[in-house]
């Protein structure tokens, strides 16, 4: 593909641990990534040794080692916006807030992945506490499932009217945006997710896909919205597309057979 002279192709640095499986983690976000027309770098936090099935082991990275991969990518090629996926522990969660004030990043979309599909933890249990006080703030959006909304907002959510309070919680410990992903509200029809810039809700509405291929719907769905934000839409725009980005994969993938188990939602082709 030819592009203009005066093209400039956007760079997204994730924050993330590695899934061998290829499904979620940095290996989701670099396809999302790839998939959307963005640049993608990593530093990996943690390495996981997974697959469609289960964790099999993870192996956190240092703190310092996951700052020189930071500062080697900010150093030379710098980023247009920074996605934070697993981050293991509270040392990390530190050294990334740390960087992403020296380094004055304004777009930065958190993803705060605490525990994997399989149930096995990918954040220490006694993390919540430093990602609420240290990253929150610093984020231009977080995107909590149901289960991550209710660890951070300390309340019970059933409902669509629980999931308005959760976010407006979360909106009050600093982040700009608040995204909480509905997918996982028991006996509902619909995938509702709610959007709350501090003044309005959106509530974005999906179809329900039944498909087993549902591994890594959480990292896809944000690095979608970071790809769409660093192509310069707002943030309400860069939800609703990452939303039917993820839609797109759901029904891309329903035939494809990776794994024993869940399989990943983002092939990283096939949409655009
Ligand atoms: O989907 C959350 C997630 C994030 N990062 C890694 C993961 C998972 C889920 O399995 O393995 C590395």
């Amino acid at each position: 593909m030819n592009q203009p002279k005066n093209f400039k192709l956007k760079k997204i640095l994730t924050i993330a641990g590695s899934d061998s499986g290829g499904g979620a983690g940095m290996q989701a976000d670099l396809k999302t990534f790839t998939a959307l027309g963005v640049f993608g770098m990593s530093a990996i936090t943690a390495v996981t040794a997974q697959n469609t099935v289960g964790v099999q082991g993870v192996y956190e990275l240092s703190s310092s080692f996951v700052a020189t991969q930071i500062d080697s990518v900010m150093d030379d090629i710098g980023a247009d916006v920074i996605k934070i996926g697993m981050l293991a522990n509270k040392e990390i969660i530190n050294t990334v807030a740390k960087r992403i004030q020296k380094y004055n990043i304004k777009i930065v979309v958190l993803d705060p992945v605490m525990v994997a599909k399989s149930g096995d933890y990918l954040l220490q249990q006694d993390s919540r506490d430093a990602l609420i006080q240290k990253l929150i703030p610093l984020s231009f959006v977080i995107t909590p499932n149901l289960h991550e909304a209710k660890a951070i907002s300390g309340i019970e959510i059933k409902n669509i009217g629980q999931m308005k309070k959760a976010a407006q919680i979360i909106f009050d410990m600093g982040a700009k945006n608040v995204v909480v992903k509905g997918g996982h509200l028991s006996q509902a029809k619909k995938a509702v997710d709610i959007l709350f810039d501090g003044k309005t809700f959106h509530e974005f509405t999906s179809v329900r896909f039944n498909t087993p291929n549902t591994h890594g719907t959480g990292c896809t769905f944000a690095s979608a919205v970071a790809a769409e934000l660093a192509k310069g839409q707002n943030i309400f725009t860069a939800v609703e597309r990452a939303k039917d980005y993820v839609a797109k994969a759901l029904q891309i993938n329903k035939n494809v057979k990776i794994g024993h188990g869940h399989g990943p939602v983002c092939l990283g082709f096939g949409i655009e």
